[in-house]
């Protein structure tokens, strides 16, 4: 990071993975350096100027266990460490700001692991900012509408839902029989996809040029659909490459332009200028929408 002006080369939701872990399991850390690095770069927590809901949830249960970890020598023995609770109170504070009129926290997919976040850390809010039941009843009728098919999306609900967090893993007597769980990834293709029908889109590429074309999908496609049959009409334009991740294909170039984290670049996904909140193997296109992946910094 320091050598980046402060940028990790992963990102702060990794640092609160990585320091979560090294806490649980009883790791050597430095708590004064953990407080140090997530106090200091708050940059961290936003991404394009937009507050990360799911970085600084994460951030709080690292800072939570780690806090819990503490001794009361410790903690008057070293200024810094009173700067964890600051910080977890600064945290809650934005988590609480992203709340929508509907109960999701942010928006649909970082809603778990904030629920994770503001169930450790009640002592820093009052019980009537948050509707838990109401954020709860939205959730479950987003699950029965198939929103978190995603594994790395169900896993990261189903804690809450169970009344548990991220912090209760050591408790759990199962862990040395993960590896007899095989969890698919596979939706039926009959599921979303209705092919008797066709539909148009608009779909654009935008660097500094923006380059359109007009695609027919079958009804029920998804964005990588679409992004295939433009490459399909003109390969040079059109052209992608993508990277399987735990949440599905991830764009990595277009054009031949690649995302660089150490320029802190990125292809974006927008649907009639607005962000959208899932991947291109996730979102499925709508009739005359307007498509489109930006050359984008966060
Ligand atoms: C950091 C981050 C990013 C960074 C990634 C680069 C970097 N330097 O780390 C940036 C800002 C570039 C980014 C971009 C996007 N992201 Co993002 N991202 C995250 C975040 C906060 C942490 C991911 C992470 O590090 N996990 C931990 C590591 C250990 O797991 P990992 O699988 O190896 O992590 C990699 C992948 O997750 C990948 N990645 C990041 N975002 C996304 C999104 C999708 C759809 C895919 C397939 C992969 C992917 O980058 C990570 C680092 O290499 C998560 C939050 C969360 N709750 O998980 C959201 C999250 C995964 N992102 C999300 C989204 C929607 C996107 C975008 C599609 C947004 C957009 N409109 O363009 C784009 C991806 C477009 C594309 N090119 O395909 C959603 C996914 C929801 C869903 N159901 O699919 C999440 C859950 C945030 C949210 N609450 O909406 N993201
Ligand atoms: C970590 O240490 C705590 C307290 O000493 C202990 O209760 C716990 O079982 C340890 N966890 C692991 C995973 O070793
Ligand atoms: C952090 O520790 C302090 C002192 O032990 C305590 O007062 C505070 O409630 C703790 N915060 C959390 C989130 O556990
Ligand atoms: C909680 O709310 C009550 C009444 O609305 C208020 O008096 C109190 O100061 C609040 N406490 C905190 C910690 O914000
Ligand atoms: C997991 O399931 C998939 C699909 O059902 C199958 O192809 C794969 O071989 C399985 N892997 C293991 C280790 O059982
Ligand atoms: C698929 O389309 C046909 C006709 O276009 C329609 O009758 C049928 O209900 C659709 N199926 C789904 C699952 O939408
Ligand atoms: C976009 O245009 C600016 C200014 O002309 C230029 O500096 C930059 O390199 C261009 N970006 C790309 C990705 O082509
Ligand atoms: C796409 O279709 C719209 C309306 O049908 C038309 O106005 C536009 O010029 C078309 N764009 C391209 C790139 O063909
Ligand atoms: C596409 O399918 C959906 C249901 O899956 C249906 O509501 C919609 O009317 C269909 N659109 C077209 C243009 O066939
Ligand atoms: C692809 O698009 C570029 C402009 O972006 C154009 O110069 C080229 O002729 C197109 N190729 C085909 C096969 O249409």
């Amino acid at each position: 990071m320091k050598a980046h002006d402060g940028n990790p080369l992963t990102n702060f939701y990794q640092l609160g993975l990585d320091v979560l872990a090294l806490c649980l399991f009883n790791g050597s850390y430095s708590a004064t350096e953990v407080a140090e690095f997530f106090n200091h770069y708050k940059k961290n927590y936003y991404f394009g100027g937009q507050f990360s809901v799911d970085t600084g949830a994460m951030a709080v249960l690292a800072l939570t266990c780690v806090n819990r970890s503490l001794t009361n020598e410790q903690i008057k023995a070293d200024k810094n460490l009173k700067k964890i609770d600051e910080l977890i109170s600064f945290l809650v504070e934005k988590i609480m700001s992203e709340k929508k009129e509907n109960g999701l926290i942010g928006n649909t997919f970082s809603t778990g692991v904030a629920m994770q976040a503001l169930f450790v850390s009640s002592n820093y809010y009052n019980e009537s900012e948050w509707d838990c039941q109401q954020t709860l009843d939205t959730i479950l009728q987003e699950i029965s509408q198939g929103v978190f098919n995603n594994p790395t999306a169900a896993a990261q609900i189903l804690p809450p839902l169970m009344g548990r967090t991220y912090l209760d893993v050591e408790d759990c007597p199962y862990v040395s029989g993960l590896d007899t769980f095989n969890i698919s990834n596979h939706v039926p293709e009959s599921e979303r996809s209705n092919s008797s029908s066709l539909i148009m889109v608009y779909y654009s590429v935008v660097i500094n040029e923006t380059y359109s074309i007009n695609v027919t999908v079958p009804n029920g496609s998804v964005f990588l659909d679409v992004m295939k049959a433009a490459r399909k009409k003109n390969e040079t334009t059109f052209g992608f490459t993508m990277e399987q991740s735990s949440w599905g294909p991830y764009i990595t170039s277009v054009q031949g332009l690649y995302a660089n984290n150490n320029k802190r670049t990125y292809w974006e996904l927008l649907s009639d200028g607005k962000a959208l909140s899932q991947g291109v193997g996730s979102y499925v296109v709508h009739e005359e929408e307007n498509l489109e992946i930006r050359w984008s910094t966060y």
